[in-house]
Parts: structure tokens; sequence; C-alpha cells
């Protein structure tokens, strides 16, 4: 039945009289209202179309550098455009298909070769393999009875991640995101110490205190409110003009908590800080957590992929000493969205312990299986998506060695970039980069030579707002800026993509020239 006879003839029988119309309901009764009539020919046909836009517009147009990057609309006409209005009345497939190709049209394609505005960019053809299967199977991860494959995966791939930290046991869990991984290990960490706070709140707590960077990810402060905690009790610690923390700063901050009256709990270390991408040290910074029975959470969400490098894993060196770590295989591994691991040292069944709550219809004891397996009572979500297959797919068609050279090759062009840029007249580097994130000012001509003048950093600070806007509405390229602390916008290119050449980095120069050339 083709779907507006079909809706013609449900309109139809919305117009009989009530007593004939229960009648129907009852014979309707035993049609299935499954999409497309349950028709499998039609079914294949329409996702066959699909795929073949998704592989032509998303994957193959949306990761060629002769294509743009993004088509900018200003939202009134997109939503035209998009015609989001939702109907009584079903459509054509016809119609459903150029729904497709225009959502694809007008999103951003962050696999692009331009795209570098993100801490996540690239497209892995087999971790979107994973990521379609995935969401074919709509499955959620918490038992083993309905995910059977996805929870041993999930166990191995973490184990995994756990050995690059450095640990041969422990446990973990992938979140929604480096934020609620983060949050998950405050809580934790408040748990470990006071359990009683599970069942009793924040009655039983002393006013706690938690230590990170003013160069952390704003996720701490989110947690702290969320948890409770609020946000006083996060003391920031300083930063050194690298933008690492400064471990002789936290011991200070430690012994002024502690003279307030507040319980010193939980340090927050970052590996690969959001806009400069430093690396707090985390030896001195275990040594202190050490020496006040602190535990230390490492924010590696960022960085943590660094670990895969034999070159250049030493920027993480003190990881293993961790109580949990965050790590984001979406970002630098691009594994796609979602991929963000808890990974814990611990072996005491803590976030089962903190976070249980023994679903009797979920997590039934007197199943036919090893109920250990049910890892859903670890965490606070019920249903969870199924996070472990893209990375578990992309990571047996590279290898190890594969990922390594990704990271590898990272850190080259992002060295490419600066050096290059040294050689040009116009671009300051906000300082030497330590990771792949590279940070400065494009001056413009106008500009050239004017350090002096008292006006110099508020008129520098106004450019990259403009080549924003410029590069986003011709669609040639994306990257962000943002002001930080006392400088004014700088631009910071994420060098992540694995298909990145050298040839796409000096097409960022040359459009950067060509868009500023009037400034
Ligand atoms: N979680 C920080 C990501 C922000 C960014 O991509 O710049």
């Amino acid at each position: 039945m083709s779907i507006p006879l079909k809706s013609f003839l449900l309109s139809y029988l919305c117009a009989l009289p009530l007593a004939l119309l229960s009648r129907k309901i009852l014979m309707a009764d035993s049609e299935a209202l499954s999409s497309l009539a349950g028709d499998p020919m039609a079914v294949e046909a329409l996702l066959q179309a699909v795929f073949g836009i998704v592989v032509d517009e998303a994957i193959q147009k949306g990761t060629s550098a002769s294509e743009k990057v993004c088509e900018w609309k200003e939202p009134e006409e997109l939503k035209q455009l998009l015609d989001l209005e939702l109907r009584s009345q079903g459509e054509s497939q016809e119609q459903i298909l150029e729904r497709c190709r225009a959502v694809i049209h007008y999103s951003v394609k962050t696999g692009h070769p331009r795209f570098f505005n993100q801490l996540f960019s690239g497209l892995d053809p087999h971790a979107l393999a994973g990521r379609i299967i995935t969401e074919s199977l709509n499955t959620s991860q918490y038992t083993y009875e309905i995910a059977p494959v996805f929870v041993l995966m999930e166990e191995e791939v973490l184990r995994k991640l756990r050995a690059l930290v450095g640990w041969s046991s422990g446990d973990g869990i992938f979140c929604p995101g480096g934020s609620i991984s983060n949050m998950y290990a405050v809580n934790l960490a408040r748990y470990q110490r006071y359990p009683d706070c599970k069942q009793r709140g924040l009655r039983t707590l002393p006013p706690l205190a938690l230590f990170t960077s003013k160069e952390c990810h704003y996720s701490i402060q989110k947690g702290a409110a969320f948890l409770g905690l609020g946000t006083d009790s996060v003391r920031v610690v300083k930063a050194d003009e690298r933008g690492r923390m400064v471990p002789e700063d936290l011991e200070r901050q430690i012994s002024m908590a502690e003279a307030e009256g507040a319980v010193p709990f939980l340090v927050s270390a970052t590996c690969g800080t959001t806009v400069l991408g430093a690396f707090d040290p985390l030896e001195a910074i275990a040594d202190v957590c050490q020496r006040h029975g602190l535990w230390l959470h490492v924010d590696a969400a960022w960085g943590g992929s660094v670990l895969l490098s034999q070159t250049h894993r030493h920027l993480l060196d003190g990881i293993q000493r961790a109580d949990s770590v965050a790590w984001n295989p979406h970002k630098l591994l691009a594994a796609g969205l979602q991929c963000s691991a808890l990974l814990l040292q611990d072996t005491s069944n803590l976030l089962k312990r903190c976070h249980g709550s023994q679903a009797s219809y979920l997590f039934q004891q007197d199943k036919f299986y090893d109920v250990e397996l049910d890892t859903g009572d670890k965490v606070v979500q019920c249903g969870r998506r199924v996070d472990c297959l893209k990375l578990w797919l992309m990571w047996k068609a590279q290898g190890s060695q594969g990922l390594e050279r990704r990271i590898d090759q990272a850190f080259a062009l992002a060295r490419y970039l600066v050096e290059e840029m040294k050689k040009r007249e116009g671009f300051e580097l906000v300082m030497e980069p330590e990771f792949v994130n590279v940070c400065f000012w494009f001056v413009p001509p106008s500009l050239r030579g004017k350090q002096d003048s008292p006006d110099y950093h508020k008129r520098l600070s106004t450019v990259a707002p403009v080549l924003k806007e410029r590069m986003v509405k011709e669609g040639s390229m994306m990257i962000g800026y943002q002001p930080h602390g006392t400088r004014g916008n700088f631009f910071r290119v994420v060098v992540a993509n694995p298909a990145l050449t050298r040839a796409d980095i000096d097409f960022l120069l040359n459009e950067l020239e060509r868009l500023g050339q009037d400034l």
C-alpha cells in the first residue's frame, strides 16, 4: 500500500461514526504498522537509496577538498529551506530522499580536510561502518542478555585502553562524552571517601574541595555544580605560561583549603588542555596527591590518544599513577562521536557500588548466565548507547601501529604548520605548541609593524572574528578562535584529521592571507 493511499484511508476512517471506528480499529490491530507497511523490498530500496546519498554527498563530497566544508545560511532562510514543520500526513519516498540530501547539504562536513574547528575531525570508514552497524542493531549496552557482543567488546576495548595507561587490571565504562566521564570521576572519588553520601546525601558531608588548574575543561565546574558540591568547592590552581598546572601552587591551595575548614578529596589534572593543548606535569601532581591522600583524576579526553605513540607518550608520564582517566577516542583517533572512556584503576567494583540500584526488571540475580556481565548498573543512565564497536572495528583495521602513525603524523603536520608560519609575514604564534593545537594571530597588512601602537591588541582581536565570518560564508574552511586570559582573539588550528596532508596546511595559510589581504 502506498503511503498517500494509506494516509487517505486513515483519514477516511477518522470520519466514521465512533462505533464503526472502534470495529475498524480492532481490525487494524491485525496489521503491522511498521514503516513501508513491512514491505521488505520497499525497505531495501529506501535504504539503498539513502546509503547512495550518504556515500556520494556526506562521504565522497563531504571529504573532498574541492567541495565546500559548509554551506552557510542565516537561520530563518535555513528553516525555510529545510521545511522543518512536521505535518499529519506522511511524504513520498522521493520527498524523503530529497530531505536526506538537504540535511547533508546544509550540514557542516566535519570530515573535510579544511575543518580545523574542533578537537575532532576526519571520517574513518571503518569507524563509520561500526556506527552504521550500531545504529542498525539499536540495542542498549546495559545487559549481556540484549547486547552480548557489545558487553564483551566493551570489556576488551577498555582493557586495551587501560593497558596503554599502564594498568594490568581495573574497571571502566564508555560515557556520553568527556564532561560526563569527568563528572563520574568526581562522584566516584567522593563516594570512595564518603560511601554514606549515596544514601544520606549531601547532609553527611563536610565542605569538600577539589583542585584543578585554570586551564581545565569547564566540565569540572559544571560537575561540581551538578553533583551538589557547588562551584565554590573548585579551587583553581595556577598554570604556567604554557598552560600547565603549577604543582607548588596546588600544594599551596590544598593548605589554604584545609586552613579554611574544607576537606580536599580530588585533583583533576589535564592532558591536552582545550585551547593551548598543554599537558600537566603528572608525576609532580601525583606526588602531591600521594602526600595528601587525594584521588588523582586525569582528564585526558583530548590528549589520551597520544599514549599510542612511542615518540610522544612521554607527555603523559605519570598517568599510571592516576585513580581515574577520561579519554575520548572520538577526538584525536577519529572514532566518531561519541566515544569517551572513563578508566579506573579500581578493582573493588567501585563503579557498581557507587551507582548501582539493582532494578529487578533488568538485573535479575537468578539469570542463567554470569550476571557480572550486566554492566548497566555501573552507570547512572539506564539506556546506554553502544560506543565500543566503532573504535574496535577501526582498531582491528588499523592495528595499534596504524593508529600510532596517525598520532605521529598529526604532530608532524602541526610542526609543519608552525614552521611554514614562521616563513611568512603576518602570522604570530601565541606560543610554540606542545601538541597539535596551533594557536596564532593573523596580523593583517594594516597592522604589520604597528605592535607598539596603543590600540594594536584591541584591533588585532577584531581580526579573527572577521576572517571566521568570511571563511564560513565562503565555505572554504573552518578554524576556531577565542580570547584567552589577557590575550585577545586568536585562532586555534586543530591538526587532527588523519586525511590531512601538507597541501591542506598550505591551503590554510594561503586562504588566511587571501581572506585577510584587505584588512
Ligand atoms: N570538550 C572540548 C571540546 C571543544 C572543542 O572541540 O574545541
